[in-house]
């Protein structure tokens, strides 16, 4: 059996996320060969995500029990962005990002590294917030936030001036785990941020990044797939959409598989995560529009047993009973389209 690989949890667009992965490719981990990269929606976490960290965000990485044996439970959990990063790169740091050296000039560089890194995820964080989410903040000034931030993207565009980067003349942790945030700030309004000549050095520095093969590997599969992970907590029923629309219409979904109601059959068919593409092979690929529908069954009113098909004595979830609106946690076209060329992160 092949060993198990540690697990990240990820968000596609989550700046977080994207700098671990960031750490996790410059230590050369390979996703699908070294880890298995979860891509989860944010509106509906995983039960698995949930349980490996309470609070709930990503990233987070799980590693598997055989790569720790003396560890327990929550030890083999890195629970947040600068965890992932430095598991990742306390593995294998070939550019030297952490400026491992005993010397102080590299205890230096480690200070400055930290410093900047904390005033990211405290002060840049917290106005870069209320200027690009300024919704979510009614009654506060985004362009005070705007300003502040800029004055910091100013003391950071300073730094980079002689070099290029942040710290030492060369790449650093600190430099990736900023990255995404200036990105951030820089798409809330790409032509102001452009205008900014006192950023200019902060431009190449982003521009770099933004046109180099680092980032763009991954915002890509398979670091960053498009669609969610499927998991094994949930169950999963393929709907013809227009059957969908009238079950949200009458308040309850009663249809067994297609051409058939659960009082025709007694039970609603449903699949395991690993089941939906060859359940849609065998009864829906020439069905029109299909709509995946993602179920908890700590939602299900009815009991829910998996049952051997009769042909091949495989187990499928079976839904003995009608199905409630509330336990279905999306309703997604099947298969998914694919996204729009160009389309922005
Ligand atoms: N301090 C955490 C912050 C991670 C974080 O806030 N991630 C966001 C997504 S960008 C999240 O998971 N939010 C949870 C939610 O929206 O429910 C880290 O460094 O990883």
């Amino acid at each position: 059996m092949a060993a198990a690989l540690p697990i990240l949890y990820s968000f596609r667009r989550c700046p977080y996320a994207i700098r671990a992965r960031l750490a996790l490719a410059a230590a050369e981990l390979r996703p699908g060969l070294d880890l298995e990269v979860r891509e989860v929606h944010l509106g509906r976490k995983p039960p698995e995500l949930l349980e490996a960290s309470a609070a709930g965000t990503v990233p987070v990485l799980v590693l598997p029990p055989e790569a720790c044996a003396d560890l327990q439970g929550a030890d083999r959990v890195r629970p947040d962005s600068l965890a992932v990063m430095a598991w990742a790169l306390a593995r294998h740091d070939p550019g030297d990002l952490q400026r491992c050296g005993a010397d102080a000039a590299a205890a230096g560089e480690r200070a400055r590294i930290a410093a900047l890194i904390a005033q990211n995820d405290g002060d840049f964080k917290h106005h870069l917030d209320r200027f690009k989410y300024a919704h979510r903040y009614p009654g506060d000034d985004p362009e005070r936030h705007r300003g502040a931030a800029l004055e910091i993207l100013r003391c950071w565009s300073s730094a980079l001036e002689s070099s290029g980067w942040l710290v030492g003349g060369r790449p650093c942790l600190a430099d990736l785990a900023l990255l995404p945030f200036v990105r951030q700030f820089r798409l809330a309004d790409a032509e102001d941020f452009d205008r900014q000549s006192d950023l200019a050095p902060l431009h190449r520095w982003l521009q770099r990044f933004l046109q180099g093969p680092e980032l763009g590997a991954v915002m890509a599969w398979p670091w960053a797939p498009r669609r969610p992970w499927r998991s094994a907590g949930w169950i999963y029923h393929l709907a013809l959409a227009d059957e969908w629309r009238q079950a949200r219409a009458a308040g309850v979904y009663e249809r067994s598989t297609r051409g058939q109601s659960l009082q025709d059959v007694g039970f609603i068919h449903a699949s395991g995560a690993e089941q939906v593409e060859a359940t849609y092979g065998r009864f829906y690929a020439d069905a029109g529009e299909v709509l995946l529908l993602t179920i908890a069954p700590d939602r299900l009113t009815a009991p829910l047993l998996w049952e051997p098909a009769p042909d091949t004595g495989e187990c499928f979830p079976h839904i003995h009973g009608p199905l409630p609106l509330e336990a279905v946690l999306a309703a997604e076209s099947f298969p998914a389209p694919e996204p729009a060329a160009g389309q922005p992160c």
